[in-house]
């Protein structure tokens, strides 16, 4: 059996009923390319979903990691470029923390950058009939520091794989009382994703 892909959602944060991250990630069939997919559902917490997404990357030594945040009111998939060394919260994580400018990782590089296939996964996910544009920047809460985490604890075990992350926009559904704000549905999201993920296999 090849190894596994891991690839993580998160659970609600800010009020809302429903993640639209770990509502595409469950739509992901089992397996890629003849890899299973193991799905995991993170906390919205500092440090905790870190050490969640790191021991499995430990465990599992996967063949690529695509970790999934939602980014309410962008209005297409994106792909994160770059995930840095810093943690600001405009809101309290869903464990009452509230950093204010303290590294992710103490001693840690300022910066990772993605190794997921940026610009051929947005062609695959335009080929698609999906949404999507390469992101410079992923915030500084906790989509930014588990991304961060995730490439830390790749390079850390000196694996050579695509690894990174995407934010996926509200689902419709989120948007009924916000209806200024943007939505896709997390059939198009999810869609989004498996293309990363066969343009990161390739
Ligand atoms: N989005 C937040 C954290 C969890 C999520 O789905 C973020 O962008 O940091």
């Amino acid at each position: 059996m090849a190894r596994p892909v891991i690839v993580t959602g998160f659970e609600p944060f800010g009020g809302e009923k429903s993640n639209a991250s770990w509502e595409a990630v469950r739509l992901l069939p089992d397996e890629v390319e003849g890899h299973p997919i193991h799905k995991i559902k993170l906390p919205v917490v500092f440090g905790a979903s870190g050490d969640i997404v790191e021991s499995a990357i430990r465990e599992l030594e996967p063949a690529a990691v695509l970790s999934v945040g939602e980014a309410g009111g962008r209005t297409c998939v994106t792909p994160e470029r770059v995930a840095v060394n810093r943690m600001v919260a405009r809101i309290p994580d869903n464990d009452g923390a509230q950093p204010q400018g303290d590294p992710v990782v103490e001693g840690g590089p300022d910066a990772y950058l993605s190794t997921l296939p940026l610009d051929d996964a947005v062609s695959a996910m335009s080929a698609a009939g999906v949404p999507s544009k390469v992101s410079d920047t992923a915030g500084l809460y906790v989509c930014n520091q588990v991304m961060y985490r995730v490439l830390h604890a790749v390079r850390s075990c000196g694996l050579k794989i695509p690894a990174g992350f995407a934010h996926v926009p509200y689902t419709p559904i989120q948007t009924v009382r916000k209806p200024e704000r943007a939505s896709l549905s997390s059939e198009l999201s999810s869609a989004g994703l498996y293309s990363i993920l066969i343009t990161s296999l390739a």
